[in-house]
């Protein structure tokens, strides 16, 4: 018994860009917080506090007048098959002050029925593989939610987790609400706030299924999105099971394919991220696409996991507050415990990403005081080494460290008997960009001009992978992310986000350029330095690093290798990071 609603629409199929083009927007978290006066007068706070938290003040001041008198009430074919939702232009002013609400269009979403149709976007060898469905096990939907909008949430499916909302529904109590729906609904209530991680516990002990199946509050699954997961699990259950996570556009709720040819990890500051494949799991892409693949680390919100096995590796670190790190926690936990992480590409469910979050982040230091008290939980019991080399990279985390205590999750690791964080890195994630024991770590410095090389987009990248020319500035004193490079045995000079020093045009131009691209573990990234002439040297080419041609003066580039070249000699400056 399933229970969930899974929806069988499967015409027509519409037609999506194809994978990679699209882009999942980049996670901001801005402090900053709204207020204003709306057009019946009424005051709304919106945002959280930054810093200066007081501990039980409740934000925001939201009523209900605002939050269920919108105006419209859903059009039965507003969004339909995962359409946009466009909000007329007359009404633009109300959309602009309600979007702050939840950082979406909440007038588009509350247009949408609860039981919005959505495409099968699936492609064709999924809708066609077959599953044993009397073997599947049962499983439970838990959704945890902190002033969600309504009409979003409910078109979720399917125990709600209550984290102390302040918001009220208005036309009835929510319980009564979901009573009348098709499916099974249950309604927990934390009385206080509790945060994600707490709130998902809550759930998953009151569970009866087999299997637990996490989803945020503003998701929308799509035609077969379950049976992938649960068959996966049915299997072996030690594996935890992740579909796409498509995009629901925060601004008109259209549904949008995202891409199935990366997988999740995390950067030097412990944000998740998305990257290119492993090799190893793009060859496995090519024999079978409906296939599983593993996947470093999860996002965190959607997945499921045999109740059982949560339990028996640990659950989640009790002492995580509101948002962030669990699902590193995670990944690192079933990983280095003897579980696999992956990503099921048959299974497609939707989510709004939001660029910041609409709610507040009760505790010390707001937002960052809690985020990088639950990061440095994240990096005390499970980098071992590395969390050295993390707190080096991220004062913010350094300054919270002696603040949580972790003794109890060490406990579980070693009573679990896990690996270390070298075998992560080694096994799991060998395309890493983290510094190595046998490899170097530091800056690259050109002798004659002695400046330093640098990667393109300031301290935090500015997008996701940073990627364009490769060129010399000042060299910073301090540890500086865009100047500190690995340089590993494989050959590659790579930096933080993935991004490695390589040299597209090298076959084709007669004064190559070498720029910084995104890691492909591809020969044309590979080099070579040799202490005493201090060239360094392009493998495929055979041709040396130098600064930049006539031809390209924006960027390095590579030359016929000269001993006696100044141009050419490089050194390597150590940096300390263990
Ligand atoms: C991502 C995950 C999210 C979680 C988070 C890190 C996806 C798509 N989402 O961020 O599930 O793993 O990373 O922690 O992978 N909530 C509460 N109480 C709170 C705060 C949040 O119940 O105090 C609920 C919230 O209403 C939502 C869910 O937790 O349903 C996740 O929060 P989010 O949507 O703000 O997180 P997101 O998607 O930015
Ligand atoms: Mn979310």
């Amino acid at each position: 018994l399933l229970f969930v609603l899974v929806f069988l629409i499967r015409e027509p199929r519409t037609n999506f860009e194809d994978d990679s083009d699209v882009m999942i927007p980049l996670k901001s978290r801005h402090r900053n917080q709204e207020e204003y006066i709306d057009k019946r007068g009424i005051h709304v706070v919106v945002g959280h506090y930054m810093g200066d938290d007081i501990p039980g003040k409740t934000t925001p001041n939201l009523t209900d007048e605002i939050l269920n008198t919108n105006g419209y009430s859903p059009d039965p074919k507003a969004g339909a098959l995962g359409s946009p939702v466009e909000i007329p232009t007359w009404d633009s002013a109300r959309m602009q002050k309600l979007y702050h609400i939840n950082r979406f269009n909440l007038l588009a979403s509350d247009r949408i029925p609860v039981n919005r149709t959505l495409p099968d976007i699936r492609k064709k060898k999924c809708v066609e593989k077959q599953y044993h469905m009397d073997k599947l096990p049962s499983t439970s939907v838990i959704i945890v939610f902190h002033n969600e909008a309504w009409s979003t949430l409910l078109r979720t499916e399917i125990l709600l987790v209550d984290d102390a909302s302040e918001r009220k529904f208005l036309k009835e109590p929510l319980e009564e609400y979901v009573a009348k729906l098709p499916v099974t609904v249950r309604v927990l209530r934390s009385p206080t706030r509790t945060g994600l991680i707490r709130a998902r516990l809550m759930g998953a002990q009151k569970a009866k299924g087999t299997v637990l199946t996490f989803l945020d509050a503003h998701c929308e699954a799509t035609a077969g999105w379950l049976e992938p997961l649960l068959s996966r699990i049915a299997e072996d259950r030690t594996r935890v099971v992740c579909p796409i996570i498509d995009i629901i556009h925060e601004d008109t709720f259209q549904y949008v394919r995202s891409f199935e040819l990366h997988w999740g990890a995390f950067n030097w500051n412990l944000h998740f991220r998305w990257y290119t494949l492993g090799q190893h799991e793009l060859e496995g892409r090519k024999r079978d696409i409906t296939e599983a693949y593993r996947t470093p680390a999860m996002a965190g919100g959607l997945f499921s996991i045999h109740k059982d096995y949560f339990f028996q590796l640990g659950s989640y670190d009790k002492n995580m507050d509101v948002w962030g790190g669990e699902n590193l926690e995670m990944s690192f936990r079933v990983w280095m415990c003897g579980g696999s992480v992956e990503i099921a590409p048959c299974s497609h469910v939707g989510h709004v990403f939001r660029k910041s979050s609409p709610y507040t982040f009760p505790g010390q230091g707001g937002v960052g005081g809690v985020l990088y008290r639950n990061l440095a939980r994240v990096a005390l019991v499970w980098l071992d080494d590395w969390s050295e080399f993390y707190f080096k990279i991220n004062s913010e985390a350094a300054r919270v460290r002696d603040d949580v205590a972790v003794r109890d999750r060490l406990m579980l690791r070693d009573r679990l008997q896990c690996h270390d964080f070298q075998w992560y890195l080694d096994n799991i994630w060998p395309e890493h960009f983290f510094p190595t024991k046998d490899g170097f770590f530091g800056k690259i410095r050109h002798e004659a001009q002695d400046k330093c090389l640098i990667r393109p987009g300031g301290r935090f990248g500015g997008s996701v992978q940073p990627t364009g020319m490769a060129t010399l500035k000042e060299c910073v004193i301090e540890v500086y992310p865009p100047q500190t490079f690995v340089f590993n045995k494989k050959g590659y000079i790579m930096t933080d986000e993935s991004v490695c020093l390589d040299s597209p045009d090298f076959d084709t131009a007669t004064h190559p350029q070498v720029r910084v691209m995104a890691c492909n573990e591809f020969d044309r990234q590979r080099w070579t330095y040799d202490e005493t002439s201090r060239l360094v040297k392009h493998i495929k080419s055979g041709l040396c690093l130098d600064l930049p041609s006539k031809m390209n003066p924006d960027t390095l580039s590579l030359n016929k290798c000269d001993t006696s070249a100044k141009n050419q000699r490089w050194t390597f400056q150590h940096e300390e990071w263990l």
